[in-house]
């Protein structure tokens, strides 16, 4: 039992999210590792949401609801980090759910169904993939042809930058949450929300929520209005001057 006292609660439960994530057979053991690379930049971020972070924040959502077929894929370490604000992000975009791994048993994506289901997901695509993606060996190249394959939108948060290649190559937009402003994903996808999945997912519904009833042609000036490239540099000049700031006496 995690005393709600102790300073570093937040990271804690979320560490224990995972634990409990991995004993269930959802997580993979090489999530773990992941998720500690995650905290570690998060420590640089001061554990907090950066500016730049709202920027390609507001971008997604115009993107998610400006598309036609938007996807939200989801991994071991996504569906027990936060399985309710995914599903309820999907409900709101009319967006589809859909389990892609890259360490891939039927029996993760099994529990991972369950998991997704017990949190409100109707339904839940990529349980038996019916198609492939180009670009890339690994298993996350299995899809579902109604979901990613025809996604014109595709969310993607804790990925390899392998798969993000193989999604921008099949001519999709892909926005990926990674705290790595530095990784390939980051510097792959057409939006990277550098922030922890945990607090970007929920201000992504707010956002999305805010901007419903905006214009199709507003909306379009938002995403061609983003750039990527500078959000991220952005990024870096944040993390560099957190840094500084703290090192002062
Ligand atoms: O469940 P599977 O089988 O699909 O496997 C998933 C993992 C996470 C093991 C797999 O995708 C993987 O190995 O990912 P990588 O290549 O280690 O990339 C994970 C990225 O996510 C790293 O850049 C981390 O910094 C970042 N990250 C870790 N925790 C978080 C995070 N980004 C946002 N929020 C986090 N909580």
């Amino acid at each position: 039992m995690l005393p709600k006292s102790h300073p570093r609660f937040e990271s804690l439960r979320q560490r224990d999210l995972l634990i409990e994530g991995y004993k269930a057979g959802a997580t993979a053991i090489a999530g773990l590792i992941a998720f500690g690379r995650g905290e570690a930049y998060d420590y640089l971020l001061g554990e907090k949401t950066p500016k730049s972070a709202i920027t390609a924040i507001e971008a997604s959502a115009a993107l998610l609801l400006s598309a036609k077929n938007p996807v939200i894929s989801i991994n071991g370490n996504t569906a027990v980090l936060c399985p309710r604000e995914l599903v309820k992000l999907s409900e709101i975009l009319g967006a589809k759910l859909e389990i892609n791994l890259f360490y891939r048993t039927e029996k993760r994506v099994g529990i991972i169904e369950k998991i997704l289901k017990e949190n409100g997901a109707k339904q839940v695509y990529g349980i038996r993939p019916t198609a492939e993606l180009k670009g890339t060996e690994s298993e996350r190249r299995k899809v579902d042809r109604k979901g990613i394959y025809s996604a014109d939108v595709v969310f993607v948060a804790l990925e390899d930058g392998d798969r993000t290649e193989a999604l921008i190559s099949a001519g999709k937009k892909v926005i990926a949450v990674d705290l790595n402003p530095l990784s390939r994903t980051a510097k792959t996808a057409s939006i990277t929300i550098v922030d922890n999945i945990i607090r970007a997912v929920p201000l992504l519904i707010e956002t999305v929520k805010k901007l419903k009833h905006t214009d199709k042609a507003e909306l379009e000036k938002i995403v061609s209005n983003y750039d990527n490239e500078k959000t991220l540099k952005s990024m870096g000049a944040e993390i560099l001057s957190g840094l500084k700031n703290q090192s002062q006496p």
